[in-house]
């Protein structure tokens, strides 16, 4: 694509938005240098390309479109239709997925649409067969009565969050812990390693109608044949949560028993992650399941963002390019190469390593919590975010670790060799943070003091790295 192509479309629209808001129109411009200055390690973020940015900016963005294909509640939906129905092709295409629903705006979104859809299929009730029929008019209050009964009386296994699962997938402070029945499962304490005889022997015990699989900060790779074997004993749903690593899935780097698609009955994700596509999530589903997830909207989602719709199927579309699973492998291979930095340089990771795209830092061997280590690496210039590790003496708040991950960093291009140099740039930092004291003189859990010099030193040297592979080259704002 030509570059100033690029640079004209958004230093125009910029002027635009600036004639009415100039405070967004700078606040915009200043987003773009902060992610071209820091080292972003978030590592459920990205950098979009400039086609899937673009289209998200349109017309579409003012059209209702409640409904599904062909069967809208608003009229004049044609474009739309058009647009949804090329995002869930390309899906199915790169996933291989029978069924792909493209509506759900965030990943929490789409696990709703999944737990919904697992219970109108999967609970006998009088509800259930009514629906099939068409006619939810015949329900009566006994019926109701006996379905709200139902279905509040489901049971839901998970990865617990401290091991590294997600708060959808059954924390109590979130409403999948409130609407099912939740047990949660761990990893071993010895390895931080998922041990599927124990998930297999709580699955047992609990009888679970649904059995989430899927992580957030846990690094390492998941056997889906294995959970779904789990799931078949006992009858239960399996679910996978592939928000973190569809990227790896789309790029053909977790393939046979670690491509959740074909074992899951039902494979949610978020849009925007490794997959590097516009903010939104997706649901892909076997066929059994296809109806039920349907009725997403509106049944827990308000009308589909037609503008982000049109923006996955851009997104997808780039991603069945050769080129992205070049990328995936090397968000992989690159996750490798700052473990390997990390452990040479005496630091502890959770599991001893990674072979996703996540490496999970234990920094209470430096004295501080996630807390104080997130709050001294953003000092110098490091994008990260705290985060538990299993059994966290600090809770979820404070926390004893911090997430880091490689797809952001990757799309600029770094390698093997910067992603060294960034391990060796996060120690320098946590080898000279100290904890700080609260006012009154005692410990704290957040404060903190860098030493001196330490963020210029960190700061300039990542500069060089982040100049050798700048975020959108060709773009030049005028
Ligand atoms: N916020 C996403 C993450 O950071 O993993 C998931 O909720």
């Amino acid at each position: 694509m030509d570059d100033s192509l690029i640079s004209s479309a958004y230093s125009q629209a910029l002027e635009v938005i600036a004639s009415v808001e100039p405070r967004i129109a700078a606040a915009t411009r200043q987003e773009l240098t902060d992610q071209r200055g820091s080292l972003k390690l978030i590592a459920s973020e990205n950098y979009a390309s400039p086609a899937v940015l673009l289209t998200m900016g349109t017309w579409f963005s003012d059209k209702y479109a409640e409904g599904t294909v062909g069967h809208r509640f608003y009229a004049g939906c044609q474009n739309v239709d058009t647009v949804e129905s090329l995002a869930a092709e390309h899906a199915r295409e790169l996933f291989g997925a029978p069924y792909a629903y493209v509506q759900p705006h965030s990943g929490i979104d789409a696990n709703l649409v999944a737990f919904w859809s697992i219970l109108a299929n999967r609970v006998e009730t009088p509800y259930l067969a009514k629906m099939q029929a068409k006619n939810v008019n015949e329900l009566t209050e006994a019926d109701w009565e006996t379905l709200r009964h139902e279905f509040g009386n489901q049971r839901l296994l998970g990865m617990s969050l401290d091991a590294g699962g997600h708060l959808t997938h059954g924390f109590r402070p979130n409403i999948s812990g409130k609407m099912f029945h939740q047990q949660q499962y761990g990893t071993d304490p010895g390895t931080g390693l998922l041990d599927y005889d124990a998930v297999a022997a709580k699955a047992r015990e609990f009888k679970p109608l649904v059995l989430v699989a899927g992580y957030s900060a846990y690094p390492r790779r998941v056997n889906f044949a294995k959970m779904r074997e789990i799931a078949d004993e006992v009858g239960a749903v399996l679910m996978v949560d592939m928000a973190h690593f569809a990227g790896l899935v789309a790029g053909k780097v977790f393939t046979g028993e670690e491509d959740p698609v074909p074992f899951a009955h039902i494979t949610t994700t978020t849009t925007h992650k490794s997959l590097r596509g516009p903010r939104g999530g997706m649901v892909l589903a076997q066929e059994e399941f296809a109806a039920d997830v349907d009725r997403g909207c509106p049944m827990v989602l308000g009308g589909p963002l037609s503008h982000v719709m049109a923006a996955k199927a851009v997104a997808f579309a780039e991603a069945r390019q050769p080129s992205f699973q070049t990328y995936a492998q090397k968000v992989a291979d690159n996750a490798k190469s700052l473990a390997e930095g990390f452990l040479t340089r005496g630091a502890n990771l959770v599991t001893g390593g990674t072979d996703n795209h996540i490496v999970l830092l234990d920094v209470s061997s430096y004295g501080l919590t996630g807390r104080q280590a997130e709050s001294a690496l953003l000092d110098a210039g490091v994008v990260t975010n705290r985060n538990s590790v299993p059994a966290d003496p600090n809770g979820a708040w404070y926390t004893s670790g911090v997430r880091l991950g490689t797809p952001a960093l990757t799309t600029r291009g770094f390698g093997h060799d910067e992603f060294d140099k960034v391990a060796e740039l996060i120690v320098d930092v946590l080898e000279h943070t100290e904890a700080g004291t609260t006012k009154a003189g005692g410990p704290s859990k957040a404060s903190y003091v860098l030493g001196d010099g330490v963020a210029d030193r960190v700061t300039s040297q990542s500069a060089e790295m982040l100049d050798k592979h700048p975020l959108y080259p060709g773009l030049v704002l005028s």
